[in-house]
């Protein structure tokens, strides 16, 4: 072949090349449909029974919703980045600062519609850039719909300017029993954690409203106390240690304390007790400025099955000797009912006071 031959050859070969990376990127990029997207579209089931009985055994999973493969929403493997989207901005560029909050409560439909970029099971992701953080809001409930619907009218707008990659799970403790706060507050971090590959877990109690959209709700390198300053307090800390309300933590952080203890029934002590394994595990609790961390309580009377606990003040000088073997280790529990709504991912869960004290008190 003389030379202006082979320089034809060469053309024509770069030619092909380029033609297929350009059909390859196209094919790649023009929201092809995936098997998981096909299938979760046809998954019409919404309420599901669990009959088992342990906490391994409640991995009752959207999965099985969808005939065994994890739904478009929970997928691990669903990040934006698989879609070569930009990172957002380290400021997201729609915040308001000081919020107007509502104090009534709307329909659950009126919700979602309020909502409409929010995916099954009250998860979100920004549509255009791929989010800096994938958070678990972990809600610890009983009975207070009311409470929820407010909470989540308030919520989902804001989480949504803070274009985080998040998911909503209330975990509801069926009767009978006292409540238990933390270790509902354990199974929504593991519940959340089978689903998706949150970096960071928000821990959040129902009836606190936040009132300023600067509060991001990330996990910064320490654990932070969202709820600083609550209008019932007088917007101050009624004490310095105080950790109960709204907190962050990252899941490194979490697993390294072995999550909160699953030994206070009733109210009170818990938070205290994460505050000391927070000390404890050489870390440091981190605040919000206090216009920042603004919130308002919904006014409330105390709740049947949440009486004081009056063992509060023993556990707590147990804290550190407890810490390695009470907490997201020993957790056991049931998952009667998933329950996947437009505005929330909904786990009952029901658990035993006997089962969880037994030969430790
Ligand atoms: N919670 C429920 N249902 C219950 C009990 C507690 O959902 O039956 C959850 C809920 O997320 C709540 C959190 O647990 O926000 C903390 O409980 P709480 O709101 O009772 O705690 P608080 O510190 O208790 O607000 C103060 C006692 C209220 C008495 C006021 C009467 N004047
Ligand atoms: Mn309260």
């Amino acid at each position: 072949m003389d030379r202006c031959s082979k320089f034809r050859v060469f053309n024509v070969l770069l030619v092909v090349c380029v033609a297929n990376f350009l059909l390859y990127r196209y094919f790649s990029q023009a929201g092809m449909p995936t098997l998981s997207g096909l299938i979760f579209k046809d998954a019409s089931l919404r309420v599901t029974p669990d009959s088992s009985a342990n906490s391994s055994g409640s991995i009752l999973t959207l999965s099985r919703l969808t005939n065994g493969t994890t739904p478009a929403s929970f997928s691990h493997s669903a990040h934006n980045s698989s879609l070569g989207l930009p990172l957002c901005p380290l400021v997201p560029p729609s915040l308001n600062g000081p919020l107007a909050t509502f104090k009534e409560a709307s329909s659950w439909e009126q919700i979602a519609k309020e909502n409409p970029g929010l995916q099954p099971g009250g998860r979100y992701k920004p549509p255009d850039c791929e989010a800096r953080h994938r958070v678990a809001i972990v809600i610890p409930y009983r009975n207070r719909e009311e409470h929820l619907k407010i909470l989540l009218k308030n919520l989902h707008p804001m989480l949504i300017r803070q274009q985080l990659d998040y998911g909503i799970f209330v975990i509801d403790q069926a009767l009978p029993g006292k409540f238990n706060r933390a270790m509902l507050m354990n199974i929504g971090f593991v519940e959340a954690m089978k689903r998706y590959d949150f970096q960071c877990a928000v821990f959040h109690d129902v009836d606190l409203i936040p009132e300023n959209d600067k509060n991001i709700y990330s996990c910064p390198e320490m654990p932070r106390h969202l709820s600083a300053a609550i209008d019932k307090f007088n917007y101050r800390l009624p004490y310095s240690g105080i950790y109960g309300g709204v907190s962050a933590v990252t899941k490194a952080q979490f697993e390294k304390m072995n999550g909160f203890s699953n030994m206070f029934f009733g109210w009170g002590g818990e938070d205290d007790d994460m505050a000391a394994r927070i000390a404890h595990a050489g870390f440091k609790i981190t605040r919000y400025p206090m216009e920042i961390a603004r919130y308002k309580m919904i006014k409330h009377n105390n709740d049947r099955g949440n009486e004081q606990n009056p063992q509060r003040f023993a556990l707590l000088k147990t804290t550190a000797k407890r810490m390695a073997t009470d907490g997201l280790n020993s957790l056991k529990y049931s998952v009667p009912v998933v329950e996947e709504l437009p505005t929330h991912l909904r786990i009952q869960v029901l658990i035993n006071e006997q089962d969880i004290l037994k030969g430790k008190m």
